[in-house]
């Protein structure tokens, strides 16, 4: 298989970080893209042109970072990150869905960021970063209730966690959520984690 990532991208590291917690490294081909620039081959891997996308050892292609975390989990070697029913399996797909949409938030300031300062938009950053800190709050009391085993909600919201500090440090979302933060502390030390820190 391969998989085409970036290294800032925390979609593409929650998709590695289940690879390595699934023993999958051996079978993925890892290829670093910039998306921005529009390359042929992620093109035809994604018509999205996003990272991550995945093609498989048949030539099926897989996008995007839910889905091929759920292959890769249905594959992989270790224990199961997406429980097959019941409540857990609805609160680990939440938390999913939840840490996914603080790194759409995330990235669409840091693209705002970076357009001309005529281009901005500060009323909408404004709304994006309220938005961010009403989902690290619910984020606080979802991570509380997870299972001590790793599932993709660990894997998940610790990538969200850890790139907002990456890009976006002035949120300082520790300082008021000290149990978000003592949680967060437990999973960064994952090896699958530590190696695929942003970069
Ligand atoms: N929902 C997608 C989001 C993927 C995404 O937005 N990736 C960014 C990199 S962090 C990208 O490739 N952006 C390129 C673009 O928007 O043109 C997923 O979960 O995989």
């Amino acid at each position: 298989m391969e998989l085409f990532w970036s290294p800032a991208s925390p979609y593409a590291r929650k998709v590695r970080a289940v690879a390595r917690e699934q023993h999958l490294e051996g079978r993925i081909t890892e290829r670093s893209v910039s998306p921005f620039d529009d390359p042929d081959a992620l093109l035809a891997a994604n018509p999205l042109g996003k990272v991550p996308a995945l093609v498989l050892d048949d030539g099926g292609l897989l996008y995007d970072s839910p889905v091929i975390c759920a292959y890769l989990d249905a594959i992989g070697q270790g224990a199961a990150m997406i429980p097959s029913d019941g409540d857990a399996r609805w609160a680990v797909l939440r938390a999913e869905a939840l840490a996914d949409g603080v790194m759409d938030l995330g990235l669409g300031i840091v693209l705002d960021g970076r357009k001309p300062e005529a281009e901005r938009s500060p009323t909408t950053v404004a709304r994006w970063h309220g938005q961010i800190r009403r989902a690290l709050d619910r984020m606080t009391d979802e991570t509380q209730s997870l299972a001590a085993e790793v599932t993709l909600a660990h894997i998940a919201c610790a990538c969200a966690l850890d790139y907002i500090d990456f890009r976006l440090p002035d949120i300082g979302w520790r300082s008021s959520r000290p149990a978000l933060a003592r949680w967060h502390a437990d999973v960064a030390d994952r090896p699958s984690l530590r190696a695929t820190a942003p970069a």
